[in-house]
């Protein structure tokens, strides 16, 4: 059951947090944390150069880092990242020894990470149901033979977005090398939608804002981005804005602190007072997938009072009237049904809109993890171009995206979309014929485990199994695989999944010395908004069996591939600045003298053509368009099913259960939790703490349920009930996700409470 620790003036029995983000709370947490994980000195010398010029990169969020850091660039959950990386806790042979998989696999995810990093190369014992100890050569000899085995086209490489650039490179130039384009990245989870939708829309796949406009925007929309959680340094420039006048308004079903409140750990005046910035003006608790309704109701008040850039319009954009036409005809009575929100209230947000030169818009899982997904993003960015708001300083769109080299992974080839990726050039600098068929997203290598089509799945990094929809389905289909890889620094579920052939690799994390033949190795990411940036690991590894990533990439790589003279596996990895000047000649536009360029202060910028209003789309303009309805959901609350949104807590990251608390939500001791309003609950007959079990109301004939949740009356919309990411994920139909991208509908699943 869970502790209730804050109270709110409406109703004193729904959980809430009302002390603002950051604050006093935030650095209890990174104690809490430092103490578990039994830290060194070191540790807290190696956060104070976290994101700084000559410091690693955190490996949580993606946001941007300043050219001027703070003190600290770091926020608590950044510090819990690198905390958890460089505990002092072994997960060794001798452990493994001592636990059977069949074992381990009843075990919670947080205690499987919590064991400690890896130690050893390790391969999968089918007579003893054990991982056992092995060495590189005989890891990479074994996987190379396997690989050499197999139709290249049934197996896939999945990267989670955390592996630098370097590694990214190598990664899909060895499955290119190997013969496929089966290259989904975390991002195919995540912000795909993106890249799809904002593609077609201004013709650039990623987010057109730096941090300068944040200097000099007097409104920002957030749409469903969990800022104090998910990317906390965030928090600083809005709050800079906010003393500079700026206005935010937040879309969010769940009233989220970070967008409430803002207490900065780094101003002793407002840690000694308690008294935080105020961030949103106005706050709307939206339904699910209500974004479309909401944005058009916006758009359709724009209209009728004439707050309409139409020069703008006139010289950037196509398919304009169409928008009209249709926004035109919309009715309040289905934008309110839609969005759940009042007419009063969007003509509020219409007439700060269009009082204000100057407006980015903000988003994150709110509105990509849907159905209609890439519809919502298409109505933002209407929104945006119905002022003129893309291509000028202070405005823009600007997804928050996860992973902190997630965008960046893409950007160097990480792509199932041949057509992203400079096939041609690739071609020629390592004289070999590409394919060209499109490969596997996320929900297609899913599709495939499940019946029998892939054969073998590398994975660099993640916890895949644990991640995707549908995961119970698929649970039992891992053991049919061949060959199973799993690159990764701690143990996670995934790894427990064992086919006939299972290797366990551990790599080096961030922030550890990564010393190779020419010295010390920097490696590279890319931010969010879209600047690189160099990062130097300098903690001694965990284990002294530990290989770099690309190490590891070049290792099976080698063994898998027939000599070629053009690609020198040892020569890159010896000296990272080759691999680098191989980016720069795949990318000669975006990464010209890289290797001169990485330690800039603040990241180097690649460049938007959207920013600069060269509109790379199919019609050489910024596509207006006009969504197929008014909700992103596939399908509707009402008659007993619920819309059922998948949640990160305050001290998760991702898959990676730090701890069992989610402070800024007052929700504290217990993940298997079911949040529904108090008007819900009545309606459902439930009471709080009650034990109940959800089950899909998706009618496809395939059974879904999850039992053993307590319900917890929470300040939700009606309609719509909330869950904890993985807990929930067998809720989540595979063939249910964004119809142009394929990114899973994490937050709009159909479900029904059974008591
Ligand atoms: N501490 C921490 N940091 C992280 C991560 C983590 O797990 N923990 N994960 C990283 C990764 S990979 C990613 S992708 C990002 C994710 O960061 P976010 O993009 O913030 O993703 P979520 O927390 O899944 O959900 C965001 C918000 O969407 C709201 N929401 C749900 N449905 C809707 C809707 O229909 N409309 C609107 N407007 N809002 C909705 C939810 O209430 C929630 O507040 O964070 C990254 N950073
Ligand atoms: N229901 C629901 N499901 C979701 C989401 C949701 O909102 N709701 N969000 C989706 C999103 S946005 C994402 S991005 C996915 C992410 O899902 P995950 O695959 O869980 O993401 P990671 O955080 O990359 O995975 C953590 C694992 O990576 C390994 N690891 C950590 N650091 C390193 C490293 O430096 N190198 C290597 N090689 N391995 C490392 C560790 O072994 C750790 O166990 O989940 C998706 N699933
Ligand atoms: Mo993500």
């Amino acid at each position: 059951m869970c502790d209730v620790t804050g109270e709110r003036d409406q109703d004193p029995a729904t959980p809430f947090y009302d002390h603002p983000t950051g604050g006093w709370g935030s650095l209890k947490g990174v104690l809490r944390q430092a103490t578990k994980s039994r830290i060194r000195l070191g540790t807290l010398e190696t956060l104070r150069r976290q994101n700084k010029p000559g410091g690693h990169m955190c490996t949580s969020c993606a946001w941007a880092k300043p050219p001027s850091p703070h003190l600290a660039e770091f926020c608590e959950n950044g510090a819990k990242a690198t905390i958890w990386d460089l505990t002092r806790d072994r997960c060794t042979p001798d452990f493994f020894a001592r636990h059977t998989v069949t074992e381990l696999r009843s075990w919670p995810d947080h205690d499987l990470e919590a064991v400690g990093r890896l130690t050893h190369p390790m391969r999968y014992d089918a007579g003893s149901d054990r991982y056992v100890e092995t060495t590189w050569p005989e890891a990479f000899a074994a996987i190379g033979a396997s690989l050499r085995g197999m139709d290249p086209k049934t197996t896939v490489f999945y990267a989670s977005g955390r592996a630098s650039l370097e590694t990214s490179y190598l990664y899909q130039l060895f499955a290119r090398l190997y013969g496929h384009n089966n290259l989904p990245d975390s991002s195919n989870m995540c912000h795909e939608t993106t890249s799809v939708a904002l593609k077609q829309k201004i013709g650039a796949p990623v987010g057109t804002c730096v941090l300068e406009d944040f200097e000099h925007c007097d409104l920002m929309l957030f749409f469903g981005q969990n800022t104090g959680s998910n990317s906390p340094r965030f928090l600083h420039p809005i709050q800079q804005a906010k003393r500079r006048g700026c206005k935010i308004v937040t879309f969010n079903p769940i009233r989220e602190r970070g967008l409430v409140e803002f207490m900065n750990p780094q101003s002793p005046t407002e840690m000694l007072t308690g008294r935080g910035t105020p961030i949103s003006d106005i706050y709307l608790q939206l339904r699910p997938g209500g974004d479309i309704a909401a944005i058009a109701g916006i758009c359709k008040h724009l209209f009728d009072h004439g707050d309409v850039d139409r020069g703008f319009i006139a010289q950037h954009c196509h398919d304009f009237d169409a928008f009209e036409t249709w926004t035109r005809a919309q009715s309040w009575e289905g934008i309110e049904t839609a969005s759940g929100l009042s007419q009063g209230d969007l003509a509020e947000v219409a007439g700060l809109f269009a009082a204000s030169k100057r407006v980015i818009g903000v988003y994150g899982m709110g509105l990509t993890q849907h159905v209609h997904g890439g519809d919502s993003i298409g109505m933002l960015v209407n929104l945006l171009l119905m002022g003129g708001h893309i291509g000028r300083p202070g405005t823009g769109i600007c997804p928050v995206r996860g992973h902190s080299n997630v965008q960046g992974q893409r950007t160097v080839g990480i792509s199932e979309k041949p057509e992203l990726v400079p096939l041609d050039k690739l071609a020629q600098m390592f004289d070999f014929d590409p394919p060209r068929d499109t490969g596997m997203t996320t929900v297609e290598a899913v599709q495939g485990v499940i019946d029998g089509s892939v054969k073998g799945f590398v994975s660099l990094g993640g916890n895949f199994a644990r991640a995707i929809p549908d995961l119970a389905r698929a649970e039992p289909c891992w053991a049919g695989l061949d060959l199973n890889v799993q690159i990764a620094t701690k143990l996670n579920r995934s790894h427990l999944l064992v086919g006939k052939g299972a290797w366990l690799l551990p790599c080096l994390v961030r922030a550890e010395r990564d010393g190779q033949k020419s010295g010390p190795q920097a490696v590279s990411m890319e931010d969010s908004l879209s600047h690189i940036h160099g990062s130097l690991g300098r903690r001694p590894p965990a284990s002294r069996h530990l290989l770099s990533e690309p190490a590891i990439v070049a290792g099976i790589a080698k063994a898998t591939l027939p000599p070629n003279p053009r690609v020198r596996w040892d020569e890159w990895v010896a000296d990272y600045g080759r691999i680098r000047d191989l980016i720069a000649e795949t990318y000669p536009d975006q990464f010209a003298d890289f290797n001169d360029r990485l330690f800039q202060a603040g990241g180097f910028y690649r460049g938007n053509s959207a920013r600069r209003r060269d509109w790379q789309t199919e019609s050489g303009k910024a596509e207006f368009t006009v969504p197929p309805g008014l909700s992103a959901l596939g399908v509707m609350p009402g008659d007993g099913v619920h819309t059922l949104v998948t949640l990160r807590s305050n001290d998760q990251f991702n898959t990676t259960i730090y701890d069992y608390h989610d402070r800024l939500r007052g929700l504290e001791g217990d993940r298997m939790i079911v949040l529904i309003s108090r008007a819900g609950m009545a309606r459902a007959g439930l009471s709080e703490g009650q034990r109940v079990t959800l089950v899909s109301a998706v009618a496809d004939g395939i059974p879904r349920r999850v039992e053993g949740f307590t319900v917890t009356p929470y300040d939700l919309p009606d309609g719509c009930v909330a869950a904890y990411y993985p807990e929930a994920n067998p809720l989540v139909p595979l063939d249910h996700h964004d119809i142009a991208s394929k990114t899973p509908a994490y937050k709009g699943a159909p479900v029904r409470i059974e008591t």
